[in-house]
């Protein structure tokens, strides 16, 4: 009976066969147990103590064997999802977020100017007219201040005839460029300088294929003495083969920015075509004069690029768009 017993507990392959297996053998009416058990009136009273106890061995080894099948057959269908489980198969991955295309390309640009000395500073993105214009030769009726290349923000103004005085104090915008972050450094520093300053900036440009309303640039700046142009054309130059390449090709032509003088503005060759990149110039006396340096004893360059360009240049993206637009099939390439 034991024997027997035990093999059905353990051929049992889940939960209720062994439950038909404890009845079939422990049951209190009609299970085989009992019915050994009631033999044991039939017996003579001098084998009866002998012949009990081996009954109670007998019973708590069947009960032994029951608590153990119960045990490794575990809560009923479970039983089978046991069977099947690999422990050694690699888990599914929960899907994380990863670092946005332009998150890393302002890495990798900090990265490259760190090499040449250049330290991050950093600026509002919210800014006054006198550091996003004034301070940087840009006066009152020039049209880069006109309202409709700007996001004024409609609630900063602290009474109308704030609007028109030469600082603006009061008025606040978003800035159109990171050329303000050149003012804040050099206001609280002094020379030499040399920074990089990498941001959001904004502009109420319509969006096409190369231009964002918001979008990212790279200022730089270097004030000491004896600055030269070629210093600057060189840090671009080794900037732009560290960034794209030792096959890319930099063009500088003439240009006109109201903080820079000479200005020059910056183009790459991509794909057979000059894209511009950004803006460059040494830095202009007057601007100097606006932070308090004089122009007679030190001199310096700035530069401002593009980011958002700079990126879809080395992974040849061709629609500015796409960074923005969440689509995740294009993000998740990066
Ligand atoms: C400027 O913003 C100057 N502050 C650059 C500068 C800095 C000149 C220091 C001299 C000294 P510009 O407006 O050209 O310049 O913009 C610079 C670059 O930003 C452009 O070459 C282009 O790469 C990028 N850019 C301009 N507008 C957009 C836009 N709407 N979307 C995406 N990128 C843009």
């Amino acid at each position: 009976l034991q024997s027997d017993a035990e093999s059905a507990f353990t051929g049992a392959s889940d939960s209720d066969a062994l439950e038909q297996a404890r009845v079939a053998f422990l049951g209190a009416k009609n299970g085989q147990f009992k019915d050994v058990q009631k033999m044991l009136g039939g017996i003579e009273s001098s084998d009866k103590r002998a012949a009990g106890m081996r009954l109670n061995e007998v019973k708590n080894a069947i009960n032994k064997a029951f608590e153990q099948a119960q045990g490794s057959v575990g809560g009923g269908g479970d039983a089978q999802i046991d069977a099947t489980f690999d422990p050694s198969l690699p888990g599914t991955r929960p899907t994380l977020g990863h670092v946005h295309p332009i998150t890393q390309t302002i890495d990798h640009l900090t990265e490259i100017m760190g090499r040449m000395g250049f330290e991050v500073a950093e600026g509002p993105e919210v800014e006054d007219p006198w550091h996003n214009f004034v301070s940087l030769n840009i006066p009152e009726d020039h049209p880069a201040r006109d309202p409709l290349d700007n996001f004024y923000l409609a609630t900063a103004s602290v009474n109308d005839s704030d609007r028109s005085s030469e600082t603006g104090e009061g008025q606040r915008l978003l800035r159109s460029q990171t050329s303000t972050v050149q003012i804040r450094v050099m206001k609280s520093d002094e020379p030499p300088i040399r920074i990089i300053s990498l941001g959001r900036v904004y502009r109420p440009d319509a969006p096409d294929a190369t231009h964002f309303p918001m979008f990212h640039q790279m200022e730089g700046l270097l004030v000491d003495r004896n600055v030269t142009m070629a210093n600057l054309k060189t840090v671009l130059r080794v900037f732009a083969n560290n960034y794209l390449g030792d096959d890319v090709e930099i063009r500088f032509r003439p240009s006109f920015f109201p903080f820079t003088e000479p200005s020059v503005e910056v183009d790459f060759l991509w794909n057979g075509t000059w894209i511009e990149f950004g803006g460059a110039g040494m830095v202009d006396p007057n601007v100097f004069k606006a932070v308090g340096y004089d122009p007679e004893k030190i001199s310096g360059f700035a530069f401002g690029l593009g980011v958002e360009r700079l990126c879809m240049r080395r992974h040849g993206i061709t629609d500015i768009r796409d960074f923005y637009s969440g689509d995740l099939r294009f993000l998740q390439q990066f």
